[in-house]
C-alpha cells in the first residue's frame, strides 16, 4: 500500500473520531470466514422468528460484504459506546436494557455515518458508486467484520468485546469502492473466555447453549423485543422486572468492568408521562400506554428503540414484569 493511502486511512479515522466514533478501523471485502458458522445457526433454527436473517439476497451480503456495493473493496469499521453510569439511573431504566438507554441508535449513528461517507466519497474517482452506510441497516454481519478489523475479538456470549470500549458500544460500517490499508484483527490471546464461562451461567434461560452459540428461540433479548405475540411462560421468572431486552450475559463479563462514558443523548421518558417518571412504577407505565392510540405511541416512541417491540409487545412485556414484582 503507498504511502498515500496509509495518510488517507488515518485522515478517515480522524473524521470518525470527530464526529464521535471511539473506534474506526478497516479491513477488506472478502467473504467472511464465519459464514459456516452463521449457516450453521441458521439450519438449527437458533434465528427463532427472524425470518428475515436466512432469506435472500441478505443472505448473501452476510456471507460476502462486497454484494452490497459493486466494486466495492474496504469496510470502515466504527464503534460508539452506549455505556453509562448506574448511579445516573432513572427507576425506569432498570427494566430496560443499556443500549435502549440511549435514543434509538439507528436514528444517532444515520447522520454522522452519512457524514463520514460524504467524506470517504471526495476521495473517490468519479464514475464510482457511492458508499453505503450501514447500522443494522443492512444485511451484513457487523461483529465478524468488526473482528476482522480489529475494534474486539467476539465473545462466548456472542458480543464483540473492545479493549477499549468493554462490552457496551454500537456497531456501524461504511462500506467504499476505495481500496484502504487494511487494519490487523487483534490477537486471538486477547480473548480470556477459555479461563472464564461466567456469561453462560449467568444466562437465565440456558439460551447460551454452548460458547459462541445463541439459541434466540430461548433468549429473552429475541422474546422481549422482536418477537411477536404471547410469551411462553416457561421463560416468565427468568425476566424478573426487565421488560425490554436482556444485559445478563454481558453485565456478567469481566469486560464490562471497562466503562467508556456514552456521549449519546439520553432516551427519556415522553414529557407527557406523568412527572416524567420521577415515581415512575410498572402500573403507572402500562397504565399510560394502554392510554395511547398506536398512532400516538409511534409519535412519542419514535426516537427509542422501545418503539421496536411496538405498544402490543411493551404491555405485554410490562405485564409478566409486574406479575413478578408481586410474587
Ligand atoms: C439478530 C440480532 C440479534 C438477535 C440475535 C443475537 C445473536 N447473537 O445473533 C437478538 C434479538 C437476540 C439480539 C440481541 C442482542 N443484540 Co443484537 N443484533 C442482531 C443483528 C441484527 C444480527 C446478528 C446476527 O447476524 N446474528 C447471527 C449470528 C450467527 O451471528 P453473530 O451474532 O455475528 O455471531 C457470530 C459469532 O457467534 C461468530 N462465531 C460463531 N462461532 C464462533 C467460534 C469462534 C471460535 C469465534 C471466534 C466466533 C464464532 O460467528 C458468528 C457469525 O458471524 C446485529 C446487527 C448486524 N446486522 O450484525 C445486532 C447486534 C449484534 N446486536 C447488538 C446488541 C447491542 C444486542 C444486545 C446487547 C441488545 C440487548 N441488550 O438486548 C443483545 C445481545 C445478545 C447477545 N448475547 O448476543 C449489537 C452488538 C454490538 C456488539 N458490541 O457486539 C449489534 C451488532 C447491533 C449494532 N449495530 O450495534 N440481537
Ligand atoms: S441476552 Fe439474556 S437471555 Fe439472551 S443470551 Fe444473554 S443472558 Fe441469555
Ligand atoms: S463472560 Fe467470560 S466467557 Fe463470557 S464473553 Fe466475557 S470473558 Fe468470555
Amino acid at each position: 500500500m503507498s504511502l498515500e493511502s496509509l495518510k488517507l486511512r488515518e485522515r478517515i479515522k480522524e473524521r470518525a473520531a470527530e464526529l464521535g466514533f471511539e473506534a474506526c478501523r478497516v479491513t477488506g471485502t472478502e467473504p467472511l470466514d464465519e459464514g459456516r458458522a452463521l449457516l450453521e445457526w441458521l439450519r438449527q433454527g437458533n434465528y427463532a422468528g427472524m425470518e428475515w436473517m436466512r432469506r435472500e439476497p441478505g443472505l448473501n451480503s452476510r456471507l460476502n460484504p462486497a454484494c452490497l456495493l459493486p466494486g466495492a473493496k474496504s469496510v470502515i469499521c466504527l464503534a460508539r459506546s452506549y455505556c453509562s453510569d448506574s448511579e445516573e439511573e432513572s427507576p425506569y431504566l432498570s427494566g430496560i436494557a443499556r443500549y435502549a438507554w440511549v435514543k434509538d441508535y439507528h436514528y444517532l449513528l444515520k447522520k454522522p455515518l452519512e457524514e463520514l461517507a460524504r467524506f470517504v466519497d471526495e476521495y473517490t474517482p468519479r464514475g464510482v458508486p457511492a458508499a453505503v452506510c450501514c447500522t443494522d441497516s443492512h444485511p451484513v454481519l457487523e461483529r465478524a467484520l468488526a473482528q476482522r478489523a480489529g475494534i474486539g475479538v467476539v465473545g462466548w456470549h456472542n458480543n464483540l468485546i473492545s479493549p477499549k470500549l468493554g462490552n457496551y458500544f454500537f456497531l456501524a460500517e461504511v462500506i467504499t469502492c476505495l481500496e484502504l490499508p487494511e487494519d490487523e484483527p487483534l490477537s486471538e490471546e486477547f480473548c480470556s473466555c477459555v479461563h472464564c464461562g461466567l456469561c453462560l451461567r449467568a444466562c437465565p434461560t440456558g439460551a447460551l447453549e454452548a460458547p459462541y452459540r445463541l439459541n434466540a428461540r430461548r433468549c429473552l433479548s429475541y422474546l422481549t423485543i422482536e418477537h411477536r405475540g404471547e410469551i411462553s411462560p416457561e421463560f416468565y421468572s427468568a425476566m424478573g422486572e426487565r421488560f425490554m431486552g436482556c444485559d445478563r450475559c454481558l453485565e456478567a463479563c469481566p469486560w464490562s468492568r471497562i466503562n467508556r462514558r456514552s456521549t449519546l443523548p439520553r432516551w427519556r421518558l415522553p414529557e407527557e408521562f406523568p412527572e416524567n417518571g420521577k415515581d415512575f412504577s410498572l402500573e403507572d407505565f402500562i397504565h399510560f400506554l394502554e392510554g395511547l392510540s398506536n398512532r400516538q405511541f409511534q409519535r412519542l416512541f419514535k426516537d427509542s428503540s422501545l418503539s421496536r417491540p411496538g405498544k402490543a409487545g411493551l404491555l405485554r412485556n410490562l405485564r409478566i414484569a409486574l406479575s413478578n414484582s408481586k410474587t
